[in-house]
């Protein structure tokens, strides 16, 4: 019975994956280009309209790319206002921006966009090689240690994390349905990336290899290139901070306290930097007034 059970849940999730994947795909060869429905129909000119997840305690976001984003935005002093959604964006993620009526996403997209569109740049005076380091380090962390970080808290410890983090700003009705599929999907899509052919442990050894080149890089320095932030500082605060901040017992945070030591400082520094207003963030009261309207209504419904 809990076989039956368990294969016609597997067989559900995998054929959704399957089904969105292929409806991107036909969307993509034979869609019509329909204009998308604004988060922000209403929009001044030259604001950016970051859509993210609901904040939440303590890490503020749960996703790394929309801190990453936020964090960069501050950095460069870019008019923005964050829309906190559910609804994901063109390309089935979050996060998303919309400017001047147009959606953008993904967040490297994104600030490659907005860099020209601004004309701001923050790796002026970076050698080439520091370019290299900071692009590497970038990659290894959205594709290896985040999904090690997604695949323990979403794949083994969903209930953990959701309880912790997301009863107070998600809408109840959402967060059944996403605590019963998110764990069995995450453990698919990480097997289907690669780490998740591995036992726990060695995923979790592997993210360790990873935060320990982020020290030994960062080593005494102030900001991971310098004296000064970039890019690649946004991108490492909105990953460490899952782990960092976060009181989920992380087998990542007990490595970052005992081996690496320069972490959980260079992320405070980040975060005073560019979040003085960090505590408030976290809390509920941050979202008012700016929450996407399906979404608010579906917290109401919730409730
Ligand atoms: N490459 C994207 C990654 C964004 C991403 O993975 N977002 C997650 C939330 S943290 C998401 O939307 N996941 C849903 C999915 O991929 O189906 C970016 O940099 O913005």
């Amino acid at each position: 019975m809990l076989f039956q059970f368990f294969a016609f849940t597997c067989i559900v999730i995998v054929g959704a994956e399957i089904g969105l994947g292929l409806f991107v795909f036909l969307k993509k060869k034979f869609g019509r280009n329909k204009k998308p429905k604004l988060i922000k129909p209403n929009y001044q000119k030259d604001v950016v309209y970051l859509a993210q997840f609901p904040c939440v305690p303590f890490i503020r976001s749960i996703s790394p790319f929309c801190l990453k984003l936020e964090t960069w935005l501050r950095m460069h002093k870019i008019p923005y206002e964050s829309v906190y959604t559910l609804k994901f964006g063109p390309k089935g993620q979050i996060p998303y921006v919309e400017l001047n009526g147009e959606q953008i996403p993904d967040s490297a997209i994104i600030i490659e966009k907005l860099t020209k569109y601004f004309n701001v740049s923050d790796n002026d005076g970076v050698g080439k090689e520091q370019l290299a380091l900071a692009h590497s380090m970038t990659v290894m962390v959205e594709n290896r240690t985040a999904i090690a970080g997604f695949f323990w808290r979403y794949g083994r410890n969903m209930k953990m994390f959701v309880d912790a983090l997301c009863l107070e700003t998600y809408p109840a009705k959402s967060l059944k349905f996403w605590t019963f599929f998110q764990p069995m999907g995450t453990r698919f899509k990480t097997v289907c990336h690669g780490l998740g052919k591995h036992e726990d442990q060695e995923i979790a050894e592997f993210s360790f290899q990873d935060l320990k080149a982020i020290s030994d890089a960062l080593g005494e320095k102030h900001f991971f290139l310098g004296d000064t932030p970039k890019q690649v500082d946004c991108v490492l605060f909105g990953n460490l901070i899952q782990f960092i901040y976060n009181p989920l017992p992380f087998p990542q945070k007990e490595f970052i306290s005992k081996e690496c030591k320069n972490l959980e400082p260079y992320v405070d520094r980040l975060r005073d930097q560019f979040f003085p207003d960090w505590n408030d963030l976290c809390l509920p009261q941050s979202m008012n007034g700016f929450k996407e309207a399906s979404y608010a209504n579906a917290i109401a419904l919730s409730k």
